[in-house]
C-alpha cells in the first residue's frame, strides 16, 4: 500500500515530512558546514562591485524560510541598491552616529570598540552596492484593515536575520551587522508603514582588496556549551 502524504490534523491539511539529507553522514556534514561558518568576518571595507539583484533575491529567500511565532513571518526585507537612497541613509545613520561617538555613548563602551577601530563615518553606506534594511513588524493588518498580533518578533527576526547572515557568507559576499541608532529615520527614508520599525541594517558586497580585519577570537568552546 502507498504512503499516505497528506492527511488533516485539527482541521488542517498536513503532509509528510521528509529531511532531504536522509544518509547517516551528519559529523562530516556539520564539521563542512562548521569550516565554511568559521571563515565569516564582519567587514567594513566593501569594493563597490556589483551583485547580480539575483544574489539578494536568494539570501532574502534563504532568511523568509525562517521559523516565527505562529509562522507569522514578522519581517521585511528591503534591499536597496539606488544610489540616491543610499546616500540619504548614509547622511542621516552618520548625523546619529556622531552624536552618539560625541555625547551618548559611554567611555567603556568606546574603550569595549577600540579593538574594532569604528567611527561615526561610515562609507560602506554609499559604497556597498546594496544596503538590505531589515524591519520587524510588530503586529500586522488583516486584508480588511484590523489589526493582528504577532508573537515573539524580536526572536523570530534575529533568527531570520542569523540565516540572512549566513546565507550572504555562504554567496561568497560580506555584510556588517550595523544598528545606527537612534535608527527611525531608516522608516522615513523607506517610507515604511506604522507595523514597521528598523531592527539592522546590512551593507552586503565584496569585500575591498588587501582589507585588515581585527585579530579577535571567539571564545573557546569549553566557555560556550555545556553538556549535561
Ligand atoms: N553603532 C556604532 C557603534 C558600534 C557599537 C557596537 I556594540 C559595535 O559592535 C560596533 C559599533 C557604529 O556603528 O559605529
Amino acid at each position: 500500500m502507498g504512503q499516505i502524504i497528506e492527511k488533516e490534523i485539527n482541521g488542517y491539511p498536513h503532509i509528510i515530512y521528509q529531511h532531504p539529507q536522509q544518509e547517516n553522514n551528519s559529523v562530516d556534514l556539520s564539521a563542512e558546514y562548521l569550516c565554511r561558518t568559521k571563515s565569516r568576518r564582519s567587514i567594513r571595507e566593501f569594493s563597490n562591485k556589483e551583485v547580480p539583484r539575483e544574489v539578494i533575491e536568494n539570501i532574502i529567500k534563504t532568511a523568509a524560510t525562517s521559523p516565527s511565532g505562529a509562522n507569522k513571518q514578522p519581517w521585511i526585507f528591503c534591499a536597496v541598491s539606488s544610489p540616491e537612497i543610499k546616500s540619504k541613509i548614509k547622511a542621516a545613520a552618520e548625523k546619529e552616529e556622531k552624536i552618539n561617538y560625541d555625547q551618548r555613548m559611554s567611555e567603556e563602551w568606546k574603550q569595549d570598540l577600540e579593538p574594532l577601530a569604528t567611527t561615526w563615518q561610515k562609507p560602506y553606506l554609499e559604497k556597498a552596492p546594496w544596503l538590505i534594511i531589515v524591519f520587524k513588524q510588530i503586529f500586522t493588518y488583516s486584508s480588511s484593515g484590523e489589526k493582528r498580533n504577532h508573537y515573539y518578533v524580536n526572536e523570530s527576526v534575529g533568527i531570520a536575520c542569523g540565516l540572512l547572515i549566513s546565507a550572504i557568507h555562504h554567496a561568497g559576499l560580506v555584510t556588517l551587522t550595523h544598528t545606527p541608532s537612534p535608527m527611525n529615520f531608516l522608516s522615513e527614508i523607506l517610507d515604511r508603514p506604522d507595523n514597521e520599525r528598523p531592527y539592522l541594517l546590512l551593507p552586503v558586497g565584496f569585500p575591498e582588496n588587501s582589507i585588515y580585519v581585527p585579530k579577535i577570537h571567539k571564545k573557546p568552546f569549553q566557555e560556550v556549551a555545556q553538556f549535561y
